[in-house]
């Protein structure tokens, strides 16, 4: 089994591998009676047990046209799909026999110069849990147990197909990696995702956020397969022939289904499959091929003929380290500017979102987010500590509602590993886990590795402080040392790329008037320069409001604006902040910013040891009446400037129910409601159907504006 493991790993180096077409309409054809079932009509992974025939013959069929591989008929062989029959018991001894009837067949093709192999398909199920059909683990659990049936088996790979929600192929593919590991044998991985008509997966992923989320779990090839037919493949393929780091496999359907009175029919014949197939291997260097709904061994046969001599070429591939939503992919590097992560959602670091939290006020906990989200944030900062709560439920309900309600990515800020684990298990996209150190060392019980575990699995990117056994270091020399010990611990004893590490100097408040807060921020300044230089790879981030407690708002927004723009000129990457209150250096008057600056070099002025000017005296003094300024919108005060109607419109776009029920009292004052819904409501609801027609709005979105339409 091993040694033809290897041969798969090599072959897929070399040429195109050739996986088989569709399979259940094979298995159909062949007419199975209701014994056959077993009593589970339907459920074709019954015949594994009852019909082994039928089965070998499906796969002789395809191997007969000289494919190189069959899938395992296990499609529906997971939990979901056995449940509904009342059979999930049976997960394991349908996968085993699937694989040992698909093996048998594939050791009678093979012969010294064609080896034949066997691949464990693992479909979507119908439990989503993102949407909160089934949770997470319990998923993850099930479909070890159908990995362990596959791989014991005999199969070469395992190919986690069909996937509509990230979360769902994440508990498929981690649930194969433990069974990998319980085994121990080294199976490859495979994924393919299914991107609908409209341009990205059923809960709205574009296909940049699957890759974010996908490829750092150890999968070997990724693909796409079902839903469309190759042409409708193509700009999907095109992207991850661009980006990704790994192989790139294709199994579209027939065509588009035409429905007819007598079902589904696929219009694509076997030559045209053949053609697009030698097309995307020549344009996108697709490593594995194949077919889904609607495609026979003829066309299989086609597609053979037409990729058997081509060698699958990779362009170079731009390696764009990022974090991921459900719906999209967010670089950490950010075009011109530094990657701001939202900071306000913090139960220690708001006080409204506190106070929401306390009293299980969800949708005002939401509220905060959507508006660091209008405010221009890139990620947002999830922390839900707070002495006396029960961290891994606020963590389940609130990680849970943002995974969808969010377009952003989350980081998760905590330093319990239950709760950074809770969080994970709710997250379809690519989360940050925020953050690991040395406080209490390394080694099997410590935080570190206990959250660096949680990371490798669910394949997070991670913020690392420079923090030690000796506490928080305050030095540039210091905050060196932690941070060469994080990154070679990170990279050498946990395979982290130090492109997902993303270092914090941290930087106490330099507002404190104390000696030995003075020189925080120049500390960090530098340690940044020399990081940059010694790790170009490596992502910084910094607590930005950290540095200015204590003072008033209007004096903190210019020092964090200040601090910021002095910390991306050393090498800064990305900041916690409130993204909308910081402002560009060229609207802080003159004063104001020679003074923060002034503090943050502490350009103190001594004579005779004793000092003259003191840049935090004056900083003070600038800001002794001023108050903060408002940059970027208050989404709020805009919706109330907008005349009356227009704002009804609005609301139903932006799915905003705060503050409605006044404005449908003025608007009724006006107008009968018949009038109201037909020529303003449904205006609104209008543009929210293009929208989501366009790919511009994602499903979860979509149901917000119908509630605020229902209401
Ligand atoms: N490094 C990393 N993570 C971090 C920090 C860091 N996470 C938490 C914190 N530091 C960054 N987040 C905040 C959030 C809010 C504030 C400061 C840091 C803040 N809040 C106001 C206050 O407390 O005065 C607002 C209070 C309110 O509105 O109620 O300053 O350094 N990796």
């Amino acid at each position: 089994m091993t040694s033809s493991i290897n041969n798969l790993r090599l072959a897929l180096k070399h040429r195109v591998v050739v996986a088989d077409g569709a399979m259940g309409t094979m298995l159909q054809s062949a007419n199975p009676s209701m014994d056959d079932f077993q009593g589970f009509e339907g459920c074709n992974e019954v015949l594994n047990i009852s019909r082994p025939d039928i089965v070998a013959s499906v796969h002789a069929a395809y191997f007969d046209v000289g494919v190189d591989m069959v899938e395992t008929n296990s499609f529906g062989a997971n939990w979901a799909n056995l449940a509904e029959y009342d059979i999930p018991e049976r997960i394991y001894e349908y996968n085993i026999a699937a694989a040992k009837i698909a093996c048998e067949v594939a050791s009678d093709f093979t012969t010294a110069d064609k080896p034949r192999w066997v691949i464990g398909s693992m479909g979507p199920g119908t439990k989503l849990p993102t949407l909160g059909h089934m949770p997470y683990a319990f998923l993850r659990d099930n479909y070890e147990i159908q990995a362990r049936g596959l791989i014991e088996g005999g199969v070469s790979a395992l190919l986690v197909e069909t996937s509509q929600d990230l979360l769902q192929a994440k508990a498929a593919i981690i649930g194969a990696n433990r069974a990998k590991k319980a085994l121990g044998i080294d199976v490859p991985v495979w994924v393919q995702v299914t991107v609908e008509t409209t341009g990205t997966m059923l809960l709205g992923s574009e296909i940049g956020a699957a890759l974010t989320a996908l490829s750092p779990l150890g999968v070997e090839i990724i693909g796409l397969n079902c839903a469309t037919g190759p042409a409708e493949m193509s700009e999907h393929l095109r992207h991850l022939s661009r980006y990704s780091s790994i192989a790139i496999s294709a199994m579209p359907n027939a065509g588009l289904p035409i429905l007819t009175s007598d079902g589904a029919h696929y219009p694509l014949g076997p030559s045209e499959m053949g053609l697009a197939h030698k097309h995307f291997v020549e344009e996108f260097g697709l490593s594995l091929v194949g077919g889904c709904c609607g495609t026979t061994p003829e066309h299989l046969a086609a597609v053979v003929d037409a990729v058997k001599d081509l060698v699958p070429q990779r362009q170079a591939f731009v390696s764009e380290p990022s974090s991921a939503s459900l719906y999209v992919s967010v670089p950490f590097v950010q075009d011109s500017t530094y990657l701001a992560i939202g900071e306000r959602t913090n139960a220690n670091g708001s006080k409204a979102f506190r106070d929401a939290m306390i009293e299980s006020n969800w949708d005002a906990c939401l509220d905060i987010a959507k508006a660091q989200i209008r405010d221009g944030a890139h990620v947002l900062d999830l922390c839900v500590d707070y002495v006396g709560r029960d961290g891994v439920a606020d963590m389940k309900i609130l990680a849970g509602a943002l995974a969808t309600a969010s377009t952003l990515p989350l980081m998760l800020d905590s330093t319990e590993p239950s709760v950074l684990e809770a969080g994970l298990e709710m997250l379809g996209g690519r989360a940050i886990v925020n953050s690991v150190n040395f406080e209490d060392g390394e080694g099997e019980d410590s935080r570190f590795d206990r959250i660096m575990t949680l990371v490798k699995e669910h394949g997070s990117a991670v913020v690392a402080l420079t923090i030690d056994e000796d506490g928080q270091a305050r030095t540039a020399d210091h905050k060196m040392q932690i941070a060469r010990r994080l990154i070679n611990t990170l990279t050498e004893k946990w395979g982290m790329a130090q492109s997902d590490i993303l270092v914090d100097l941290l930087t106490f408040p330099i507002t404190t008037g104390q000696d030995e807060n003075r020189r925080d921020g120049i500390e960090t300044i530098e340690a940044l320069k020399q990081l940059k230089i010694e790790f170009p790879d490596v992502q910084t981030i910094s607590g930005l409001s950290n540095i200015s407690f204590g003072l008033n708002p209007a004096a903190r927004q210019v020092l964090n604006s200040v601090f910021l723009h002095e910390a991306m000129a050393a090498g800064l990457t990305s900041a916690i902040a409130h993204a909308s209150k910081i402002l560009p250096l060229a609207r802080i008057p003159s004063e104001q910013l020679e003074a923060a600056r002034d503090l943050i070099f502490d350009r103190r002025v001594f004579e005779d040891d004793i000092v003259v000017v003191d840049p935090l005296q004056k900083f003070l003094e600038v800001f002794a009446d001023a108050s903060a300024q408002s940059f970027g919108q208050d989404r709020a005060a805009e919706l109330a400037a907008m005349p009356l109607f227009e704002r009804l419109e609005q609301r139903i776009i932006d799915g905003e129910r705060k503050g409605l029920d006044v404005d449908l009292a003025l608007a009724l004052a006006e107008k009968p409601a018949l009038a109201i819904v037909n020529d303003h409501l449904l205006a609104g609801m209008k543009i929210v159907g293009e929208r989501f027609a366009s790919g511009v709005m994602q499903l979860p979105f979509v149901l917000q504006s119908a509630e605020v339409m229902k209401t």
